[in-house]
């Protein structure tokens, strides 16, 4: 037993903990997990919940990695708002991905204007340091609607920015990954593209008993591909939590096709629920957040972790929500 605190112990120190239960990361909260695989190693991206607010509060973001999806490397916080100048508070969700050895870290904020805006970070290595690339915002419309980058480069070496909350943008990356040329295009939101409609002034609830509201478009995009096949995960909304629903494409930008809800009930003790999806060594798997930490909910939001298998066509199976 000393033995094994001692090993305990020595790996705590050395920033490693050991989790094949969800949440995978207990030591802090790690909201919006985003995923990426670099040089066969995983590593997550994830916000930091900060409990004890009536809303979500974050001042900066995180990142984890590791060899084998049990033993997670603490790689701390090397993005936080003081890295941008015209941030002001709500450090929220973020994706990071690599081009030619860069990586490029999105994140959305609330800027000095009180809009939400989303900003580019840049590092030579995968855990930074990071450093604002732009020194002002890629992304502002000066609204509250840039939430929640999802960044995907094509095999033609074409990268797109997706983004937003109710409302659903997409923007083509230059090659440089922190400006784009054309215009940023909003998606058009359908019953066909992502299973229902919000209207302006109608609650979920009311929606929810319309049977051609039974999903809609929330927040969380995130957009990868798989065997030509273009996805678009997301969450949805179904009773009063958020779910993870998704939509395909035979192309980038579109026409989206909903293909139904993954995750969805209990026991999550979030209302918000968010992530990303990744093939890692031959598995597939599934990240999202949970509230399930104790004295965690809905402002206190944890990294969980399912694996699963595509099915024959592609479409994504039901997923549930475990904590192994
Ligand atoms: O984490 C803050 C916000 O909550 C994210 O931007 C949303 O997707 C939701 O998870």
């Amino acid at each position: 037993q000393f033995k094994s605190k001692y090993i305990a112990l020595s790996f705590l120190l050395a920033g490693i903990y050991i989790s094949a239960q969800n949440p995978v990361i207990q030591t802090h909260f790690t909201p919006d997990p985003a995923p990426m695989v670099y040089k066969n190693k995983m590593y997550v991206y994830t916000g930091d919940d900060i409990p004890g607010y009536d809303f979500y509060y974050m001042t900066k973001w995180r990142v984890y990695s590791s060899d084998d999806m049990v033993n997670w490397t603490d790689h701390g916080s090397p993005l936080s708002l003081e890295s941008f100048s015209w941030a002001r508070d709500r450090a929220w969700a973020a994706q990071c991905i690599e081009r030619n050895g860069k990586f490029y870290w999105y994140i959305c904020v609330q800027t000095v204007d009180n809009n939400m805006a989303i900003g580019v970070a840049v590092s030579d290595s995968p855990t930074g340091p990071f450093k604002d690339a732009l020194g002002k915002p890629l992304v502002t419309t000066g609204t509250w609607d840039n939430i929640d980058p999802t960044v995907f480069i094509d095999d033609d070496g074409q990268a797109y920015l997706y983004w937003g909350n109710s409302k659903l943008f997409y923007v083509k990356l230059n090659k440089d990954m922190v400006s784009y040329g054309g215009k940023i295009t909003e998606i058009p939101q359908s019953v066909e593209a992502f299973g229902g409609l919000r209207r302006p002034g109608r609650s979920d609830e009311v929606l929810q008993k319309q049977e051609q509201f039974k999903d809609v478009f929330v927040e969380g995009p995130w957009f990868y591909k798989r065997n030509k096949q273009y996805y678009v995960m997301y969450a949805g909304m179904t009773d009063r939590t958020e779910c993870l629903s998704y939509s395909i494409s035979d192309s980038p930008t579109g026409p989206w096709k909903y293909q139904g809800k993954i995750m969805t009930g209990q026991p999550t003790n979030s209302f918000t629920n968010h992530g990303g999806i990744i093939d890692f060594k031959g598995k597939s798997y599934l990240f999202y957040h949970t509230g399930l930490l104790p004295g965690a909910g809905s402002y206190g939001r944890s990294t969980s972790i399912e694996e699963f298998k595509y099915n024959q066509d592609g479409s994504i199976p039901k997923i549930e929500m475990t904590k192994e």
